[in-house]
Formats: C-alpha cells, sequence, structure tokens
C-alpha cells in the first residue's frame, strides 16, 4: 500500500503532504510517513520544509480507531520530536480543522500559517482524554495559561484570527494555502529566521489564582470527570517543571485517562454519534430533495424553537398560526430569544437581526404552498393533528415533506390522513428546540427513502445530531421515560424521598433528577393523560396515585409554584413535608411496606428501567442499534456523557 504521506523539492523547500481521507488521522502509517519525510529533508537540499494537507482538512488528531489498542511506533510525541528537532525550519499550512494531535504536530512547527476559515483546537476533553503529544506543555509556552486552559478544558475550536490573536498562529494566508505558505516560508528564510522550537520558549506571565479557580469551576462544570483536572495540573506542570518534566506528567495523565471508563464512553460516543447519522439500507447516493424554504405550524415554544433552528442555517420559515394574536406572539417570543443570544454573546446583533429577518408569519395555509418542508408542531391532539394534515395535503406542492413534531402520536395514522404517506415523516425535536442537539427522525411505515434521506441530511445543516426511530408510543426517548418515572413512584411509596432520588442520580451524573424534570415538564401533563385511559391502559395504581394527587391539590409542578417540590422566589426547588405526607399516605391506602431505600438501589433500579426498555425498542427494531439509544439519552435526556449512555453503560457493567 503506497504511503499516505507524500515528500517532494519545491525549489529550496521540502514539502511534505499527508493525504490520508476522511481528516487526515495521525494514524500509524501518516507518522511512519512524516518521520522518513522529515528524516529525508535533514540530508537533501531544502533549506526548509513545509507540512501541509489534501482534501478537506489539516490534520484533525490522533486516528481515534486506534485507541485502546497496543500503540504501534512511531508513537506520536516521537514523530513531533522529530518535527521540532528539525535542523531546517518546520511551517505548518493549516486549513480546515488542526485538532488535537493535528494542532500538537502544528505547534512542533517552527512557524505556523493558516487560512482565514481555518479552525484549531484541542478537543481530546471531549474523548475523555487530555492533549497527550505535548499539547499541554507547548500551548501555555505560546498563548499563556488562561488561553491555554480555556481551549483544552472546553475542547471548543477557535477561528484562525482568534488564534493568531493568541500566538498559536503566526500569519493568515488570504488567498491559495499551498503558493502563500511556499512564497511565506521563502520570506522567513530570507530574514534569517532561526529554528525555533516552543518546547524552549518560557510560559508568559500568569494569575497565581487561576489553578485553583479552574479546579474549582471545573468540579463543577464537569462533574466528575477526570480530564479537565488533569489538564489543569499538567498545564501547571509547564509552569513550575522543566519540558520533559511536564511531558512525562502529560504521557502519565493521558494513559490514565486513556486507560478510564469514562474515556472509553466518550469515544464510544463520538463513533455512535456519526453511526446514528447513517440509516442501515439507504445509500449514500440516495437523491435528496432540495430544502430551501420550510413551513412551521405552531408558533408556541416548540414551533418558534424550530424556526429558529432553520433560519440560524440561512433557511427561510413562514410560521403560521391561527389568529394575527397568536402569531403577533409567537414572533415575539422569537425576538426575545435572539435578543437574549445577542445579551449572551451567543450571537452578534447583524447575524440575529439577518437570522430573523429569515422568519414571516402568516395566518393563511395557503402560504405554505412552495415550501419545500412543512413541520406540523402543535400540541398533542391526535385529532387536531390528522385536521392539519389533511389541510397540507390539500396545499402543499407535490414532492414538499410533511413533518409531524409530535412526541408520541402514531406518525402512521397521521400519514394516512393524506393522500402522499410517503412524504410524511416524524421530526421530535427537544425543548428548547434551538438550542437542544437531538433531533428524533421518526419513520413510519409508508415513508419514502429520499425523504428519510432527506431529512437526516437537513439535520446536520441546522446542527443537530439525528437518530432514526421507528413508529411506536413515545418513539425512542419518551417510551423509555415510561417505565423510569415508573420506578421513581415505586421508589417513593416504597420509602425515598424527591429529594433523595433527585440527589442520588445527580451525584451518578444525571443533568437532573426525575422529579425535578416532572414538575419541570407539568404533572398535569401526564395526569391529562391518564384521564383518557381506563383502569387497566394505566396500570398499577402505584406507579401514578402520587402525582394525581398532586395534580388534584392544585401543584402541577414548577409553573404552579409547586409539585414535588416547592419553589421559592428564585425558582429554587425545596423539599415539602405536604409532599412527604401525600406519599405516606398513598402507600398507607396501597399497601406498601416502607424501608429504607440506599442511593444505590435507586440508581439502579432506574437506570435498569431505561436499558430494560431499551433492549425491548432494540428487539422490536424500533432503534436501528443500541448506540442509538445512547445518543437519544445523552443529547435528549441529561445522561452523563462519562457514562456513554444507557446500553453502552450496561455492557460496560456485565463486562466489568
Ligand atoms: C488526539 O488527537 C490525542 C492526541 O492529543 C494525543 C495522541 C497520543 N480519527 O465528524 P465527521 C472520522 S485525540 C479517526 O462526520 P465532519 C469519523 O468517524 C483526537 N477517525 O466529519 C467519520 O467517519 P465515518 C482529537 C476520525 O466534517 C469521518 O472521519 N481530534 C477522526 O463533520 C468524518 O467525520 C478530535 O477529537 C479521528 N480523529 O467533521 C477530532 N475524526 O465517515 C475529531 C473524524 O466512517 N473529529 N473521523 O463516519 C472531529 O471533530 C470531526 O470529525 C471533524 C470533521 C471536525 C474533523
Amino acid at each position: 500500500m503506497s504511503s499516505p504521506v507524500s515528500y517532494k523539492l519545491d525549489g529550496n523547500i521540502g514539502v511534505i503532504s499527508v493525504n490520508f481521507p476522511p481528516v487526515n488521522a495521525l494514524s500509524q502509517a501518516v507518522r511512519a510517513g512524516i518521520v522518513d519525510a522529515i528524516a529525508t529533508a535533514q540530508g537533501d537540499s531544502s533549506e526548509a520544509v513545509m507540512i501541509i494537507c489534501e482534501g478537506r482538512t489539516f490534520i484533525a488528531g490522533a486516528d481515534i480507531t486506534e485507541f485502546g489498542k497496543p500503540i504501534q511506533s512511531p508513537w506520536l510525541p516521537e514523530m513531533l520530536a522529530d518535527v521540532e528537532n528539525s535542523s531546517k525550519i518546520v511551517v505548518a499550512a493549516i486549513h480546515g480543522t488542526a485538532l488535537g494531535g493535528g494542532l500538537e504536530t502544528a505547534l512542533s512547527a517552527h512557524y505556523r500559517c493558516a487560512l482565514p476559515s481555518a479552525k484549531i483546537g484541542l478537543p481530546e476533553v471531549k474523548l475523555g482524554l487530555l492533549p497527550g503529544a505535548g499539547g499541554t506543555q507547548r500551548t501555555p509556552r505560546l498563548a499563556g495559561v488562561k488561553a491555554a486552559l480555556d481551549l483544552m478544558t472546553s475542547g471548543a475550536p477557535v477561528a484562525a484570527s482568534m488564534a493568531r490573536d493568541a500566538g498559536l498562529v503566526d500569519k493568515i494566508i488570504d488567498d491559495d494555502l499551498y503558493s502563500g505558505a511556499i512564497a511565506w516560508t521563502r520570506e522567513l528564510l530570507a530574514e534569517g529566521a532561526p529554528v525555533r522550537k516552543s518546547s524552549e520558549q518560557s510560559v508568559p506571565e500568569f494569575d497565581a489564582d487561576i489553578f485553583d479557580e479552574y479546579r474549582a469551576m471545573l468540579k463543577k462544570r464537569a462533574r466528575g470527570q477526570i480530564a479537565p483536572l488533569h489538564i489543569v495540573s499538567c498545564v501547571e506542570a509547564a509552569t513550575n517543571k522543566t519540558f520533559q518534566e511536564g511531558m512525562a506528567l502529560e504521557r502519565e495523565m493521558f494513559m490514565a485517562c486513556m486507560e478510564s471508563p469514562q474515556s472509553a464512553a466518550m469515544r464510544h460516543l463520538f463513533f455512535a454519534e456519526r453511526q446514528a447519522a447513517k440509516v442501515d439500507g439507504i445509500g449514500k447516493d440516495t437523491p435528496l430533495r432540495p430544502i430551501k424554504t420550510v413551513g412551521v405550524i405552531g408558533g408556541g415554544t416548540m414551533g418558534g424553537g424550530i424556526a429558529m433552528c432553520f433560519a440560524n442555517a440561512g433557511i427561510s420559515v413562514t410560521m403560521i398560526e391561527i389568529s394575527d394574536d397568536a402569531l403577533a406572539r409567537g414572533l415575539s417570543i422569537i425576538d426575545k430569544n435572539y435578543g437574549g443570544s445577542v445579551k449572551r454573546g451567543k450571537l452578534s446583533q447583524d447575524k440575529a437581526a439577518a437570522c430573523r429577518a429569515l422568519i414571516s408569519g402568516s395566518t393563511d395555509y395557503a402560504s405554505l404552498a412552495e415550501c419545500d418542508l412543512v413541520i406540523e408542531a402543535v400540541f398533542e391532539d391526535p385529532e387536531l393533528k390528522k385536521r392539519i394534515f389533511r389541510q397540507l395535503d390539500e396545499v402543499c406542492k407535490p414532492g414538499a415533506i410533511m413533518a409531524t413534531n409530535t412526541s408520541y402520536q402514531d406518525v402512521d395514522a397521521i400519514a394516512a390522513a393524506t393522500s402522499r404517506p410517503q412524504d410524511v415523516i416524524g421530526t421530535h425535536f427537544f425543548s428548547p428546540a434551538h438550542i437542544m442537539k437531538l433531533l428524533e427522525v421518526v419513520r413510519g411505515a409508508s415513508t419514502a427513502d429520499d425523504v428519510l434521506a432527506t431529512v437526516m441530511k437537513l439535520a446536520k445543516t441546522i446542527r443537530k445530531i439525528p437518530v432514526v426511530s421507528g413508529v411506536c408510543y413515545g418513539f425512542i426517548g419518551n417510551r423509555m421515560l415510561n417505565p423510569y418515572g415508573k420506578t421513581v413512584q415505586l421508589l417513593l411509596l416504597e420509602g425515598a424521598t424527591p429529594l433523595q432520588v433527585d440527589t442520588a442520580m445527580e451525584e451518578w451524573g444525571m443533568a437532573m433528577g426525575p422529579l425535578r424534570v416532572f414538575d419541570l415538564a407539568g404533572l398535569d401533563v401526564g395526569y391529562k393523560a391518564r384521564q383518557a385511559l381506563s383502569d387497566d391502559e394505566k396500570g398499577d395504581p402505584k406507579t401514578y396515585q402520587v402525582p394525581d394527587v398532586l395534580v388534584e391539590m392544585g401543584r402541577t409542578g414548577q409553573k404552579s409554584g409547586a409539585g414535588f417540590y416547592e419553589y421559592d422566589d428564585r425558582g429554587r426547588p425545596v423539599a415539602d413535608q405536604v409532599v412527604q405526607n401525600v406519599i405516606e399516605e398513598v402507600a398507607k391506602d396501597l399497601g406498601v411496606e416502607r424501608r429504607k431505600i440506599s442511593d444505590d438501589e435507586i440508581v439502579e433500579r432506574l437506570i435498569s428501567a431505561l436499558v430494560n426498555e431499551g433492549r425491548k425498542i432494540l428487539d422490536e427494531g424500533i432503534a436501528q442499534r443500541s448506540s442509538d439509544i445512547d445518543v437519544v439519552y445523552i443529547y435528549g435526556y441529561g445522561f452523563p456523557v462519562s457514562r456513554g449512555g444507557p446500553m453502552f453503560y450496561a455492557d460496560s457493567q456485565r463486562n466489568a
């Protein structure tokens, strides 16, 4: 097999080109190729060396598929030592994304240039790792302690211009990268630019308290994760140890992270997320329908959020409401949301105005006639939804995709209300829709392949993580929530308190305890749904009696100031004896014997409830693969990333 790295002389410059699609990851072959090319350059007529990549990006990091396997020589830090020790200056020419080991390669070069569109970052923390090839030691030397900590503990990439301001990039090349970088390298030679090793630079001055501050902040922000705290220790070592000592600590901590269950879980998610976007049996060459204009029916919280997702991606949206008043209310919520984004510095005023200008409103379904996609986002009334789809069938142009944002309802029954069920699909957004990453894409029995493929692609355009679900009550996520919620009720009757349940689950890593979630969603939602059911359909009263009593007392959740908790003026939950009395009375009425329940039992029973339902969902073919269920729970339900999702967690417990 030919090497993914080539070397040639371009006049007096030795050019090392990496060509290892899709992202030029540093596989063993790439590492070996760069080591060989650097060695060749030391002995030929070149006066300087340039590292550049072909394809869509500079090196996007170490090859993650090699992690967890025995290391094959040359090991990345060895390759980087060769780059840095080159007797001729080495210039890295960056386009696309220089990430992780890719940026570490660039930092080992003596000079760096980049296209304005390039991004650089050290995202290892998102894989439960830390930069393990000198990133923790070289970045603070070049950019200072604070910038280094921010880059590594957030994992978020920064634009080339920011990287230049921080001292990580020396020059922005505006035109063609190859010719611009060659010309700049020649300028450096003409100026007599020396071999400049980042390992030999000293760390700029920094605030003495900074490490304690970051440790305290990260203990809260990245609860239970080890990599962020190890990053702080490594950066601290860059300030008070030699480069070699810092590298030794970095290696020790990198290996500790690599061998941790947390990193295994986060690496699983990296691939799970990408796998989820693929639909078995639908090829990459499936023709897609063009989506240039979108209609959204319903200007409530969901409809407004959905409209913003498309507008933020540059797609124009027509929002439909039943009256001018309702429309004005809906549009004003959107205005408020954009205002909030500007205030928080998430969007510039100009960008917010440009996005907002893409959203228009109407009370007439005829305005949807030219839309390529229409998403219905009204409340969960199956008859109303069917009526809307009958209307859409009349007004939408042939080939338009008609989607329902239902969280529970039968997408096939909704599709059957139209004459074109092949064009109907479910798009289940999560609230707030313009922020939450997950999109459950519900494939009906008749949904056409190109409709599904188009929506999966569109999800990426609007920056969502799509997961395909078959049709069942609640799809993947909400269906699993059902036994989880029932188990919570049993735990309360058997002796746990709401606060104990929530604290146990939050300590374990859930973003929010289940009872806080129920209070936030509103206890009346489930109550109303149960009113329409027979006793048989409702199931065991132990699983719903307490919330029913609370709703009948007017405690419908946080919006009413009380639910499983009471809420103070600032919306903080406070444990309430009234609720405890209700729980104890219901337990007595239903003959449940109360006992002391441990936190471990709470976690085990609740996670098992999720996993058992997940297993059924898999067996029934509702989810394509177990890892899809993990993606749903991580991005839609606040499951801890460092545990990899319920199915991965269950497997890892079995294998432990
Ligand atoms: C590291 O560097 C550790 C070092 O500090 C120390 C080592 C000693 N390896 O995301 P996409 C695959 S840790 C292997 O859909 P995009 C990906 O699975 C690493 N494969 O494209 C997918 O495969 P498939 C630090 C990788 O354009 C395909 O490439 N670096 C890697 O939306 C396309 O990916 C990172 O964490 C990899 N490193 O986004 C960067 N990266 O087609 C991780 C991607 O079979 N990567 N693949 O599904 C990314 O953030 C995005 O992939 C990137 C492109 C922004 C580059």
